[in-house]
């Protein structure tokens, strides 16, 4: 009599009968056919890591990290900034006065905790919603609003990128490109790269942010088989905030979220309550920790909700309910949270918070004003540092076609002088060179 061949089976694959091995794999040989699919090896999720409840108390058994008041006031004052630079920098492109603005609002503490528990030198490839990371690492709100306003001020690309599309050299911080996912093979380049620098070699990783949406993208493949394949530093800190745009994240993958992939390229792999800035910073530290102490790459999946529309260019109403969003702003909020466990600590109150909110709110304004009264890079810089060494002829030809068109319409035609006039030299650079 034949027995059915068993379906998706549930045994701990350690209990079943081993005959062995093949030569070229350490897989044991066993007689029974069963499939799998689940990386827990039972019907449970890979799991969250939290330290603090949605009131900010420690669960019970929580592993807290050890930080001290000054560096807690930091994390929080870091995590409360983002917001108050978010609600200027979306005004201020509702007013017309900049083109584009992408918000942080709910991903504070995934934001900020893992900023906090990288080095300052560590190479940072983020994906477009990591102006906290920079924030942290003292990149200043000057330079924050020089970068939205394309002034003469901004040292990130001298007006020729889109809004929030930061990088600094000084803060180890790779400049942003918006199409999606580019940034996961380059970190595993930049990881490598590390590894094979004398001075950076166990010192300093690649840490690789991006969102659940640009994880189905075929270049997180090759990014993290690339890592793993070819070991280096690189740690890869996934933002699960439900969307890609419109697009739910239940609709991005049916495997247990992106943590699930990790084990698949051999990558230790951790799940963490990005709303739960402490977990977040223990998560990412022993992550970072890992990264080094191998040499290998590390994957973080830190689940949170984009509390905010995708950017300017939307309306998130479209696709979710409003009563949702005002739920995830009162469940869980990162900065409530996190401003509970410090009052607990003693370490905050209310007066602390008035004077807070108040300094911030100046100092993010009057940084505005000041942006706002700039004028632009002078507009020959929109030829240079586009390759190193000699200039190629299609630059030169540009230049030469641009300054021919400014000759001619510059000063007669008024759209033309208008926008002219808010160049530094108004393109005098250009037509009197
Ligand atoms: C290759 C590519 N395809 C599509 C887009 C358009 N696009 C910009 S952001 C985005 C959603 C990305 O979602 P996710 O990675 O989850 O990041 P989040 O915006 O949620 O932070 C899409 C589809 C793009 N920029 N690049
Ligand atoms: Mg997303």
């Amino acid at each position: 009599m034949f027995r059915p061949l068993a379906s998706t089976h549930r045994l701990p694959l350690a209990r079943q009968v081993h005959l062995g091995h093949l030569p070229h794999t350490r897989s044991p040989l066993v007689p029974t056919l069963s499939f799998f699919n689940s990386v827990t090896g039972s019907d449970e999720k890979i799991p969250t890591f939290r330290v603090l409840d949605g009131v900010g108390k420690p669960v019970d058994g929580a592993q807290l990290p050890e930080i001290d008041e000054a560096f807690a006031r930091k994390l929080y004052e870091n995590m409360q900034l983002l917001p108050t630079l978010d609600t200027v920098l979306y005004n201020v492109q509702r007013q017309g006065k900049t083109s584009f603005h992408m918000t942080s609002y709910g991903e504070e503490a995934t934001i900020i905790g893992s900023a906090a528990a990288l080095e300052l030198d560590d190479e940072v490839l983020g994906q477009y919603r990591e102006m906290g990371v920079l924030l942290w690492r003292g990149f200043g709100v000057d330079s924050v609003f020089a970068q939205c306003f394309g002034n003469q001020d901004d040292t990130s690309g001298k007006g020729r990128q889109m809004p929030v599309h930061f990088g600094s050299p000084a803060h180890h911080f790779q400049t942003i490109s918006s199409p999606l996912a580019t940034q996961i093979p380059q970190a595993a380049g930049v990881g490598y790269a590390l590894r094979r620098s004398p001075d950076r070699r166990s010192r300093s990783i690649a840490a690789c942010y991006f969102g659940e949406g640009a994880a189905s993208e075929g270049d997180f493949h090759a990014g993290l088989l690339l890592a793993s394949t070819i070991p280096s530093p690189t740690l890869f800190i996934a933002r699960n905030n439900g969307f890609a745009i419109s697009t739910p994240s239940t609709e991005q993958y049916y495997g247990d979220g992106i943590a699930s992939r990790g084990p698949g390229y051999g990558i230790d792999t951790v799940r963490v309550d990005g709303n739960d800035v402490l977990a977040v910073l223990s998560a990412v530290r022993e992550a970072r920790r890992r990264t080094l102490e191998q040499g290998r790459a590390v994957l973080v999946e830190a689940m949170t909700y984009r509390v905010g529309h995708h950017s300017t260019s939307d309306d998130s109403f479209a696709y979710r309910q409003r009563s949702e969003v005002e739920d995830r702003k009162r469940i869980d909020n990162p900065i409530a949270r996190f401003r509970l466990f410090l009052e607990a600590q003693g370490w905050w109150n209310a007066a602390d918070e008035e004077e807070l909110k108040t300094r911030l709110k100046a100092d993010v304004m009057k940084a505005f004003k000041h942006a706002e009264s700039l004028a632009k890079p002078e507009l020959g810089e929109l030829f240079t540092d586009v390759y190193a060494g000699e200039e190629p002829w299609n630059i030169t030809e540009q230049r030469k076609e641009l300054t021919g068109l400014l000759k001619k319409y510059g000063e007669t035609w008024e759209p033309w002088r208008t926008e002219l006039a808010r160049f530094k030299n108004k393109g005098q650079d250009l037509t009197k060179a």
